[in-house]
């Protein structure tokens, strides 16, 4: 009887694991904000965005703009809308770590990543990346649909020291 109510109170409990796991996943901006620090910067929080570029990807595989200057420490609002007909997506990084995810994206196509510095983005829609450039340097934003990368969908960010 007892073992009974426990294996009951096992399968509830597991079920309400898996309903709030689904739930989790699929509420994007219930994640808090990442504390991880990359090469090029870290998430940033829209509370503290001071400016927002707007920025088009296209079929004829460009980014607009395709060269940004941005102060170092200072957080960016992207809106990121994909005018094209096809999947576009703007990924933050350095020039190597662009390189090494392109090179993967050719290996696994249909993977998909839900990291910060991603923005996939359905033909005709927009979406929101939030990034604080704490890093002063150079690094670079790029499509890394399979082939887009390697057609020149690429820009620049370059992050002046304050
Ligand atoms: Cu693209």
């Amino acid at each position: 009887m007892n073992l009974k109510i426990a294996v009951i109170a096992a399968a509830i409990s597991f079920a309400g694991g898996a309903l709030a796991h689904t739930d989790a996943s699929h509420k994007k901006q219930a994640k808090p904000i990442s504390t991880e620090e990359t090469a090029f910067g870290r998430e940033g929080d829209p509370k503290k965005a001071t400016r927002t570029v707007n920025v088009a990807m296209s079929d004829k595989m460009r980014f607009t703009p395709a060269q940004l200057t941005v102060k170092q420490g200072e957080t960016v609002r992207f809106r990121v809308k994909n005018s094209g007909q096809v999947m576009h997506e703007m990924v933050l990084g350095t020039m190597d770590d662009l390189k090494a995810h392109a090179e993967m994206m050719k290996k696994h196509p249909g993977m998909e990543h839900d990291e910060p510095y991603i923005a996939h983005v359905a033909p005709g829609k927009t979406e929101t990346m939030v990034w604080q450039f704490t890093r002063a340097g150079e690094f670079h934003y790029g499509c890394l649909v399979p082939g887009h990368f390697e057609a020149g969908m690429v820009g620049r960010v370059r992050v002046v020291a304050k």
